[in-house]
């Protein structure tokens, strides 16, 4: 068996590209030599990393069905998935829920990994050393006060995760989930509907992670050898030891 490092170039799918985590992702993976497919909804934002060589980008929601189809069909190869689009709406208490809120955090989270993942699933088998790299979030791992909605679909996540990870065992697809805790990117002005002082605030006094700190994660798990599948890895500043402790000076 080949213990040689993945240093080929591979056609890596990136959702949710166009800012953040996304983003920096595709950036790092076509630095490091890969074929980028970028896809987002906010296409003005694509135009502007279309110029980067190695980035294609192609526009896509993944909580439509129709848009993933299309996107799927522009899609001529797939060695690696990087399931990163979703995001938080709110910090209610689950009395206080917003149904229509926890069921756009299920579509984008959830079912937008399972869309993808369905879709490029025959690819990434075809190409033999397949990987499916997730975006889940210390909220996967961890319930928080006010986390309701959010906590309960990346719980989703890690459990789609782990159980594809299971039903692909002997065939040629790694799969992995990347756990970041507090990095600064638009999450937080996402989750407080723009509110940027709300969103400054939870950041306020402590150093976070950034998008690329992230993306060098991504890059790191994709690069192992064939051989070696990172299940999953938990990324948080030093000034957090989990999801409400948190160090600010
Ligand atoms: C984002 C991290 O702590 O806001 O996934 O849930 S947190």
């Amino acid at each position: 068996m080949s213990q040689t490092p993945r240093t080929g170039t591979r056609t890596a799918v990136v959702t949710g590209a166009s800012s953040g985590i996304g983003r920096a992702t595709a950036l790092r993976l076509a630095a490091a030599g890969h074929r980028v497919i970028a896809g987002a909804r906010r296409t003005d934002r694509l135009a502007e990393l279309a110029r980067t060589p190695g980035i294609v980008c192609v526009p896509l929601d993944v909580t439509d069905q129709t848009s993933v189809d299309r996107f799927t069909e522009a899609v001529d190869r797939c060695d690696v998935l990087v399931n990163n689009a979703g995001g938080a709406i709110g910090t209610d208490a689950v009395a206080d829920a917003d149904i229509a809120a926890w069921q756009a955090m299920f579509d984008v989270n959830v079912l937008g990994v399972l869309r993808l993942t369905k879709a490029l699933l025959p690819a990434l088998i075809a190409s033999g050393d397949g990987q499916v790299v997730t975006i889940g979030s210390i909220a996967a791992r961890e319930p928080y006060r006010g986390g309701g909605g959010y906590n309960a679909a990346k719980h989703a996540v890690a459990a789609l995760t782990r159980v594809l990870r299971i039903e692909l065992l002997g065939a040629p697809v790694r799969v992995s989930q990347i756990d970041p805790g507090l990095v600064e990117t638009e999450f937080s002005v996402n989750r407080f509907a723009g509110d940027t002082d709300a969103a400054a605030r939870v950041y306020a006094g402590m150093t976070p992670l950034t998008a690329d700190d992230i993306a060098e994660a991504v890059t790191w798990v994709v690069e192992r050898p064939a051989h070696v599948n990172i299940d999953s890895m938990l990324v948080l500043a030093r000034d957090q030891t989990s999801a409400q402790v948190v160090h600010r000076s």
